[in-house]
């Protein structure tokens, strides 16, 4: 028995990834709808208006969290249902208010703890138009702090914020290479508008304030009476020397998780970037007034991680250019005795390491002083699974393996690294839309029929969380 009694665990999922009803009761329009509508955006050309249909299906999703023994569930709010336009002074749009507020009501009904994400990723269309978004370091802070402001209110019986679900991919993969949306890049056969080299440093510290902004109306003005927790979620990859004898190699493997994580999180524990950064980055990474350490400077009540897969890093003798975002760095699947660091899944940057997971895990803890860890989202997507036939779909020992490795190598940094670890949230509960890459990849517990009016099915991975729990949380 290694993980804490009071262990929260369940299944996470995303907005945009799952409701559909994109033009029901009052929704706005987000940069997604925007961004898939563009032909060549989406492996498949699809967008998330339909997706699992969601929204309107609550109390069927509540019952399949309940089924399969879960305690808790990570969902995020969709901005523009909230305040279509998304600004401070736009309309509030009351029935995506109570959409919500039922949806943790019936949640806590059914002894689901709900983990609130505020920002994941489906940014109101009306202000990235209006003062381009997450660049607009006057503008977008306050609409943000506005956006949380309310909820706060709506929803007191939450327990549990989050602020921003991995600002990396929305720095780096909406304004360097352009793969997610607004799709800003400075490559001008895929984007009319970037600057690769400039635009994602300005958004990660423009979410940063956001943030803090967030953290600070909460802890005063909600934290007293409704007693909850708030605190970001950073994405994050382990790291492993392509040449363990090459000290370059080893230093390489630290900055890739600086470029990454502690881009966010130095911030958040320390008020500053990462030494490496500024090295690299110059004068294109903002500097932090006293004002603004002020306000991000300890501004995580727990550290929300993300946390996947791992990589040989290899390090590059000649210097960076200038849209680099990984520290001068190769990311590689085998390392220089040619070992493999895992099978190969149906998403290109994603193979199971999990000795890495319990290696971040301890990496992490030391750096930022053992803080209490929330593992927000981790799971795996299968090699050609949406090719697959249903019999086979429901037998996918893949993803049972990949929670049974992953979760084991949790409850070992847990019961004897003196890890600070307290929830698991599993990606995902269902099949869904994995952005870019449309619908082919999956990466639920449960498999979802797209053509059979989103029907459900539980994958074997589903059912079995809940006696690989039992099995590792304490009794008492
Ligand atoms: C996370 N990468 O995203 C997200 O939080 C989820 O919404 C998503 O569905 C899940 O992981 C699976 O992809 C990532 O390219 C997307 O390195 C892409 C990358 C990493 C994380």
């Amino acid at each position: 028995m290694s993980l804490p009694k009071d262990f929260l665990w369940g299944f996470a999922t995303a907005s945009y990834q799952i409701e559909g009803s994109v033009d029901v009761d009052g929704r706005g329009a987000s940069i997604w709808d925007t961004f898939s509508a563009i032909p060549g955006k989406i492996a498949d050309g699809s967008s998330g208006a339909v997706a699992c249909d969601s929204y309107k299906r609550t109390d069927e999703d509540i019952s399949l969290l309940k089924s399969l023994g879960a305690n808790s569930y990570r969902f995020s709010i969709a901005w523009s249902r909230i305040i279509p336009l998304g600004g401070r002074n736009d309309p509030i749009n009351q029935a995506g208010i109570d959409h919500y507020v039922k949806f943790v009501d019936d949640l806590l009904e059914a002894g689901i703890q709900p983990f609130i994400t505020l920002f994941h990723w489906d940014l109101p269309d009306g202000l990235d138009k209006r003062y381009g978004g997450l660049l607009n370091r006057e503008e977008f802070p306050l609409d943000f702090e506005h956006y949380a402001r309310v909820l706060f209110k709506a929803i007191p019986k939450c327990q549990h914020w989050i602020t921003f679900n991995e600002p990396w991919c929305s720095s780096i993969l909406g304004y360097n290479t352009g793969y997610f949306a607004p799709g800003h890049t400075s490559d001008r056969s895929k984007s009319a508008v970037g600057d690769s080299a400039r635009e994602p440093w300005t958004v990660g510290h423009n979410i940063l304030i956001a943030h803090g902004l967030a953290v600070k109306a909460y802890r005063e003005d909600f934290k007293p009476t409704q007693g909850g927790e708030i605190g970001i979620t950073l994405n994050g990859d382990a790291t492993l020397p392509w040449d363990p004898e090459d000290p370059a190699d080893v230093e390489a493997c630290d900055r890739k998780i600086e470029f990454a994580i502690s881009w966010f999180a130095d911030p958040i524990y320390f008020g500053h970037y990462p030494e490496s950064m500024r090295k690299q980055l110059g004068d294109r990474l903002p500097t932090f007034t006293p004002e603004e350490v002020a306000l991000i400077k300890g501004s995580n009540d727990f550290y929300g991680m993300n946390h996947y897969t791992a990589n040989y890093i290899k390090h590059k003798k000649t210097p960076p250019p200038d849209d680099d975002f990984l520290g001068n760095l190769e990311t590689l699947f085998y390392n220089k005795a040619g070992d493999c660091i895992g099978p190969e899944t149906q998403s290109f940057w994603l193979r199971p390491h999990a000795q890495g997971f319990r290696d971040l895990l301890n990496w992490l803890s030391k750096r930022y002083g053992y803080p209490k860890i929330y593992v927000t989202e981790n799971g795996t997507s299968l090699k050609d699974e949406n090719d697959m036939p249903l019999e086979q779909i429901v037998n996918d020992d893949f993803r049972v393996k990949y929670f049974d490795d992953y979760v084991n190598a949790l409850a070992k940094a847990s019961a004897e690294d003196g890890v600070n670890v307290q929830a698991y949230l599993a990606w995902s509960l269902l099949d869904n839309y994995e952005w870019a890459e449309g619908f082919q990849t999956r990466f639920g517990v449960t498999y979802v029929d797209y053509v059979n009016n989103q029907k459900r099915y539980p994958k074997k991975s589903a059912k079995s969380l809940k006696p690989l729990f039992d099995s590792l949380i304490k009794k008492d």
